[in-house]
């Protein structure tokens, strides 16, 4: 087989086939260190971390995740907790960067002797219709040609793949909102010990953090704003503003080592298959990161894909690869309709009114003010269960 893509979706695919006998090749465009180096997600859902165990590669996790029963909606100047284990019998979420899984991952592969490509470039893809795909592509000098019974394309959303569906069977569904996100990583202990997400005029902003001496914050800014319209000294003004409390509590500061600002957007392409050709993760549908879910959904595909191959590689059935677009796209729009709802209610919009703002005000009041609002925050936020293929 032929994976396409290094990021936690193709990684944990070549893995878990490996586990199974399963032959595959990695190929992936960008450096080892490149895609160690990438800081994005950072919440892992109760399932995604019990899948990385089973895989047996969550022993850094174990010691370095921060384990959380809990996260705050901030609004109105006051925080509500979301208690995750008490409203889902006991489960919770893991705080491990994206990055961490993905050092962990290659290291597993590469100790596996598993046969991973890095710096593969032009990599294209033909014959998806015929019995033996062929993926072609360059590393150093070499020119290469791989033929492959299945081609998965895990090469995120401006990967090659999803291009080699005819437009006659793809249909995309998109959303892009009038904001983003200014994400920065500082070198400041964080100042409490859970996530929270907090509503205010001024836009919305994120606590977050990575390790006991690094915290992630985020605050909602224009779509073409750049880190260079964000000084430091502006980030943590409008942090401690959206974020701070009458008790006079404001993120910790420290020196700022990363600046990013990511663009939101809801997008899902369908069906996930077209012949030999199949896509997961970030490669067929992205979410805002309002709701933590991207990367948790990445690993609920792979964990459908995988069981489909692993029932045609060991029992010659077909059904898992018949059924698999279907059974993961159910819980893909799950995912978008709770990172769609977490958006909405938690953003400015420029097109909105003081209508609209007592509307989202209103939200938050039910959804942390009644046990059954905050039950659906929490169960969608550890992570729905996986359906069986
Ligand atoms: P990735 O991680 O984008 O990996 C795709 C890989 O494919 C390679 N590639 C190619 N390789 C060969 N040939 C080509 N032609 C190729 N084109 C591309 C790329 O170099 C890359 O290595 O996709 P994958 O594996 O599907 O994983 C998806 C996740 O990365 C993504 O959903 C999350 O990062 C989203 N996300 C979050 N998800 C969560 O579950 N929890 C979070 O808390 C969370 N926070 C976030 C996020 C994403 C963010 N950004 C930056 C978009 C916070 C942020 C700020
Ligand atoms: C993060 O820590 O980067 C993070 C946490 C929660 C989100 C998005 C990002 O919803």
């Amino acid at each position: 087989m032929a994976i396409i893509g290094a990021g936690p979706a193709g990684l944990l695919l070549s893995h878990l086939l490996h586990l199974h006998g399963i032959a595959n090749v990695l190929l992936e465009s960008r450096s080892r260190e490149y895609c160690e180096g990438r800081v994005r997600a950072g919440v892992l859902e109760q399932g995604t971390v019990d899948i990385l165990d089973e895989a047996g590669v969550a022993e850094r996790l174990h010691r370095e995740g921060l384990r959380h029963t809990g996260f705050e909606m901030h609004f109105r100047g006051q925080r509500h907790r979301i208690a995750l284990d008490e409203l889902t019998g006991g489960k919770s979420i893991v705080v491990y960067g994206q990055q961490e899984v993905v050092k962990d991952l290659i290291a597993r592969r590469l100790a596996d002797q598993g046969d991973v490509r890095f710096d593969a470039r032009d990599v294209k893809l033909s014959g998806v219709e015929t019995e033996t795909p062929i993926v072609r592509f360059s590393h150093g000098a070499q020119q290469v040609e791989l033929s492959c019974d299945y081609a998965v394309g895990c090469d995120g959303f401006h990967g090659i793949c999803r291009g080699e569906f005819p437009a006659h069977v793809l249909k995309t569904y998109d959303r892009i909102y009038p904001f983003a996100w200014l994400g920065i990583l500082a070198e400041a202990p964080p100042a409490q010990h859970e996530l929270i997400y907090a509503h205010h005029e001024r836009g919305f902003a994120l606590f977050s953090m990575r390790s006991p001496k690094i915290t992630r914050l985020y605050v909602q800014c224009d779509p073409s704003d750049t880190p260079a319209d964000w000084s430091d000294d502006r980030v943590w003004s409008e942090l401690a503003i959206r974020l701070g409390t009458g008790e006079g509590w404001r993120p910790t500061e420290g020196p700022i080592i990363q600046k990013s600002v990511t663009p939101m957007r809801s997008f899902v392409a369908a069906p996930m298959r077209h012949q030999r050709l199949f896509l997961a993760g970030d490669a067929a549908h992205i979410v805002p990161p309002t709701g933590a879910k991207g990367m948790n959904l990445a690993v609920s595909d792979i964990i459908v894909l995988s069981r489909a191959f692993e029932m045609f590689y060991g029992r010659g059935e077909t059904r898992g690869l018949e059924r698999y677009s279907d059974i993961a796209l159910r819980r893909v729009w799950k995912g978008e309709r709770f990172s769609w709802h977490m958006t909405s209610m938690l953003h400015t919009f420029p097109e909105h009114d003081s209508f609209h703002e007592q509307m989202q005000l209103a939200e938050l009041d039910y959804y942390t003010g009644s046990r059954a609002g905050r039950t659906t925050l929490a169960e969608n936020y550890v992570g729905l269960p996986i359906e069986s293929i």
